[in-house]
């Protein structure tokens, strides 16, 4: 759909840096003309009809018209073939919106009043600054440790909500070097307005020299942090992680992106949310097969970080 092309509509929008933004803008652009051409119609008409059907001497009176068949069946028809086209262009867009890549470079971002806090895979940790490279499909996995928060960046046309509890995402490819704005677009506290950051886009080099150079000496990885909060937590006793052994609990090794099946028969994705639901409120669902009440909640006794390390450690076990 890239046939309409408002070059004007962009100039008062900010800058375009994704592919989606431009799609975005397009369909945008559709909708400001189509809109300006009906107000246009309709006021118009208007005032056309104002000075055309003026009553002229005392006994000037118009023809009474009831109603015309055509006419009647044009003004719905018409808009009913734009709104459908619409329809069906939007979803097209959103789709793509929606539609996380495989393989995308994976970035924690967590915002907490007034903050983004951001983890690499690598472990290294920043505050209100993402860099990531060009050219890349990137998917930043969000939760919130306090109040509802929502992610901007409006040169990439992407916004989501960031919710305490359970994790959202997003995802983007930038095409455009430079810095961006982020923004937070939930009202969340007396600070909210300071809840700005940058987004860095810079070639893969850059990128690699950023992580390696930024990184602590020390640190680690998020899924080796995850690997040993899981032999502290004594997750280990209980859940297999290089077999399909079954111990106390289910094994947990392969898990990720398959089915689990629960005990009232029904099949649950094994995403992050399943992950982050299972350790803090196990008895919610239960794993078909397995006795209820026995894993015990982590609810209270485990931060945002450490969950998202455990989640990641669960991940790549594959
Ligand atoms: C005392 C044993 C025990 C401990 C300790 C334990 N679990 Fe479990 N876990 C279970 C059992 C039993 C189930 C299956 C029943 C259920 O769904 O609650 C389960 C289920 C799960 C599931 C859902 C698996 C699926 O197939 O959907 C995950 C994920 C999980 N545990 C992760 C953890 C993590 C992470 C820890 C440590 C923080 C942990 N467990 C600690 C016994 C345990
Ligand atoms: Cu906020």
């Amino acid at each position: 759909m890239m046939w309409f092309n408002l070059a004007k509509a962009q100039s008062f929008m900010p800058s375009q840096a994704t592919e989606i933004a431009k799609q975005v803008d397009n369909l945008y652009g559709f909708l400001l003309i189509i809109s300006l051409i009906s107000c246009v119609i309709v006021i118009g008409g208007m005032i056309y009809f104002v000075f055309k059907y003026k009553r002229k001497t005392a006994n000037d009176k118009t023809a009474y018209i009831s109603h015309s068949t055509a006419l009647e069946f044009l003004w719905s028809f018409i808009p009913l073939v734009i709104f459908l086209f619409v329809f069906a262009w939007g979803w097209y867009v959103y789709h793509q919106m929606r539609a996380m890549p495989q393989n995308a470079l994976e970035i924690n971002v967590l915002g907490k009043q007034w903050a983004w806090e951001i983890e690499y895979k690598n472990g290294y940790k920043a505050v209100n600054e993402i860099v990531v490279p060009i050219n890349t499909d990137v998917k930043l996995l969000m939760t919130s440790s306090d109040v509802l928060h929502s992610f901007f960046v409006p040169s990439f046309r992407i916004k989501q909500d960031v919710i305490p509890g359970r994790y959202t995402a997003v995802w983007f490819n930038a095409d455009k070097l430079g810095e961006f704005h982020i923004f937070c677009a939930e009202y969340c506290g007396t600070t909210h307005s300071g809840m700005i950051g940058r987004l860095k886009v810079v070639s893969l080099e850059d990128f690699n020299k950023y992580l390696e150079e930024g990184q602590e000496e020390g640190a680690l990885p998020l899924a080796k942090r995850g690997e040993k909060l899981f032999a502290l937590k004594a997750c280990a006793s209980c859940h297999s992680t290089d077999s399909d052994a079954v111990k106390v609990g289910p094994s947990l090794f392969k898990k990720f992106g398959a089915e689990s099946v629960m005990d009232d028969g029904s099949k649950v994705k094994v995403d992050e949310n399943h992950l982050r639901e299972s350790i803090l409120e196990p008895n919610k669902h239960i794993v078909k097969g397995f006795p209820k009440g026995v894993m015990p909640t982590f609810q209270g006794q485990l931060n945002e970080n450490e969950l998202n390390a455990l989640v990641e450690y669960i991940k790549e076990m594959k």
